[in-house]
């Protein structure tokens, strides 16, 4: 008797310092899919390795996450079977979501329970995807206001000490491809050098501020000062622009979590980002949600606050988490809230062990 061949298996491609990769790392978690159901592959994007041609034949945007997928319709064994690459967060989260139901563990080692992280109705689903979109929309975007994170001198020498490494290691990477590929018999197309290239520009124009980023402005020639100055507009701009993105998510966000007592897709993409944010503006895993909320404000200037109108003991209630000897009146921010709930998850605790990222 022959047994059929088990299905192959799925893989995620990740970087564990990734924002967006952490939405499927926190998925795979929260839906409880054992390690036999999906093979975790690190892309190492502080060395560019996610500009490599082997890559970029998985996800030609060359970005974190990609979720490979075998097509399941491929019944006869003979053929080999077929993959599908996903390549954003958004329909990787949806994917994974979809394709473990607490009726389908047929193929997997784990036991633990797959709850539907779907929205359950059409309002829910708009109020989903509009916080969803919110997140991932230009002027929410976490890794643009990783890179436009330093707005006065000191910000900046901060920026450039942890970021500078990385950019070089990036701009020599792409060199090392562009050159590599010139000598090469058989060439990629021009369509993967010209992405290179641009790539490359981009990359050095940060790198261009970040190179004399330990220097006060005093002692830059015109030029660099000129292009610091330009930088320190783009990023106050990055930053204010993300006044509008809090507040909208704060309409937004039901409580504690985005659609109020259940986990939902949002709240995967919503802790991503939250962390993110969060890091950038000095928060740490270890902080309760009012200190994030209090370091954000801060961080942002300006006298910006977030709205307070959220009860903290029904937002602790709510999530499952002790709420005696909290007075009934106290408000606080919906995202200190979300964020005071989601990392009691043993999901967050696990993606975020090392910290914020
Ligand atoms: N729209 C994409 C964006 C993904 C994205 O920006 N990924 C970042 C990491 S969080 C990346 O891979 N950046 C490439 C790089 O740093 O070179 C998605 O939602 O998946």
């Amino acid at each position: 008797m022959t047994s059929t061949p088990p299905l192959p298996k799925a893989s995620l491609y990740y970087y564990n310092k990734s924002v967006w990769a952490s939405a499927p790392l926190l998925a795979l978690e929260e839906k409880g899919y054992g390690a036999d159901e999906v093979d975790l592959k690190e892309v190492d994007l502080s060395t560019g390795e996610n500009f490599t041609p082997a890559y970029l034949r998985i996800n030609n945007n060359a970005t974190v996450p990609t979720l490979v997928v075998p097509l399941q319709n491929t019944l006869d064994p003979e053929i080999e079977s077929r993959y599908k690459a996903i390549k954003d967060t958004k329909a990787i989260v949806e994917f994974l979501d979809r394709s473990r139901s607490p009726q389908s563990r047929t193929h997997s080692t784990s036991s633990a329970p797959a709850p539907s992280l779907a929205p359950a109705t059409i309002a829910f689903s708009s109020t989903s995807n509009k916080i969803i979109e919110l997140l991932h929309s230009e002027a929410g975007d976490p890794n643009a206001l990783m890179f436009m994170n330093g707005r006065n001198e000191e910000q900046l020498k901060k920026l450039s000490e942890s970021l500078k490494p990385i950019l070089v290691a990036k701009c020599d990477a792409l060199d090392q491809l562009i050159e590599e590929n010139k000598q090469a018999e058989v060439k990629v197309s021009e369509k993967t050098t010209r992405f290179w290239e641009m790539k490359r520009v981009a990359t050095s124009m940060i790198l261009d501020v970040l190179e004399d980023g330990e220097k006060p402005t005093s002692d830059l020639d015109d030029q660099a000062k000129g292009k610091r100055g330009e930088y320190f507009k783009a990023a106050a701009q990055a930053w204010a622009g993300l006044k509008d993105v809090l507040v909208q998510l704060s309409k937004e966000i039901i409580g504690p979590y985005a659609l109020g007592d259940q986990l939902s897709i949002a709240d995967l993409h919503l802790a991503a980002w939250t962390a993110r944010i969060a890091m950038l503006a000095g928060g740490e895993a270890s902080d309760d949600g009012n200190t994030v909320v209090r370091k954000l404000e801060e961080h942002i200037g300006d006298s910006f606050s977030l709205p307070k109108d959220f009860s903290v003991a029904e937002a602790r209630r709510r999530a499952g988490l002790p709420a005696s000897n909290i007075p009934p009146t106290e408000r606080q921010a919906r995202l200190a809230a979300f964020w005071d709930a989601i990392k009691e998850r043993p999901s967050w605790k696990k993606v975020y062990a090392d910290g914020l990222h």
